[in-house]
């Protein structure tokens, strides 16, 4: 399947990811105040770079699912990024449009000729990141991975640590859990909320995200034996031991993040051929939502 090859291909597009972001570009400068702005698995990887922007002592750095974008009200930003793999996203052009001529607008974008590069001030194009699957693997991760290196992070541990992660073998426990609960916190969050996605998009599957403390205050009510509770990050004090009281599986990972959740696309992947799934035309989706 093109999932496939595009989720095997993300050290390379990572190595070149980090290139690019070491290098000058038309992202907004450290001081700014920034919007993020995305659909989907665009919007989580929005909230991923707002976090670690924020962590970086970038400045203030807010994250927004596209169509629930700060229209309504002038929150004085200084720049607008946009996230969106086709560039043809409805909600997303629309944000570009409304804020044109007000705050300046860099689109992360994997073809260049498209509508969402014709409306933005700036464009940084990863073409070879480009995907054919309706369910973006590669396009994330890697525009993620640019961000990193543009804000200084070196990205090469997170490469081996995804090398790492397509070779590791795909637990048998994980293809045929119930139900998984995904975690994060800080940056990780947003990739928490983007592998719930995944297994949703690619295989049907019943999952949920949350902030990885707000797990005990509520959710890991539904944590039983046969279901997995997977955390990105290192685990917050006593969260393993409650988990694990509840009989549900714990999976936590030493690697990098980012890394991490290329183990859960190979899940997404393998949970889809085990129930007879296309994974690159997914129930009810198209590659880009068009309203
Ligand atoms: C955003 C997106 C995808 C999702 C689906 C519909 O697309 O929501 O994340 O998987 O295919 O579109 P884009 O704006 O990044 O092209």
């Amino acid at each position: 399947s093109y999932m496939e090859q595009e989720l095997h291909s993300q050290p390379e597009t990572w190595r070149e990811a980090a290139r690019i972001g070491a290098v000058p570009s038309p992202l907004p400068k450290a001081g700014q105040r920034v919007a993020v702005v995305g659909c989907g698995t665009s919007w989580f990887m929005a909230q991923s770079y707002a976090a670690l922007r924020e962590a970086a002592g970038q400045g203030v750095t807010d994250p927004f699912a596209a169509s629930e974008a700060f229209l309504g009200t002038d929150r004085g930003y200084d720049a607008v990024v946009a996230i969106t793999r086709s560039g043809t996203t409805t909600e997303v052009l629309r944000v570009l449009d409304a804020v044109k001529g007000r705050i300046p607008t860099v689109t992360i974008l994997g073809d260049p000729a498209t509508p969402a590069a014709a409306v933005s001030d700036e464009v940084v194009a990863l073409p070879f990141a480009d995907e054919e699957s309706v369910v973006q693997t590669r396009f994330a991760t890697t525009a993620l991975t640019m961000l990193r290196a543009q804000l200084g992070e070196d990205v090469s541990r997170a490469v081996t640590d995804a090398q790492e992660a397509l070779a590791a073998p795909v637990d048998k426990e994980w293809v045929d859990a119930e139900q998984f609960a995904f975690l994060g916190t800080g940056w990780t969050f947003g990739l928490a909320n983007e592998a719930a996605l995944k297994m949703r998009e690619a295989s049907q599957s019943w999952t949920e995200s949350y902030p990885a403390m707000e797990y005990r205050h509520g959710p890991i009510s539904i944590a039983a034996p046969g279901r997995v509770t997977w955390l990105f990050g290192p685990a917050p004090d006593g969260l393993e031991a409650d988990v694990e009281r509840t009989g549900a599986r714990f999976v936590c990972h030493p690697r990098d993040p980012l890394a991490d959740l290329v183990l859960v696309q190979r899940v997404a992947l393998e949970r889809a051929r085990a129930r007879g799934l296309d994974p690159d035309n997914p129930r009810g989706l198209t590659r880009s939502v068009l309203l």
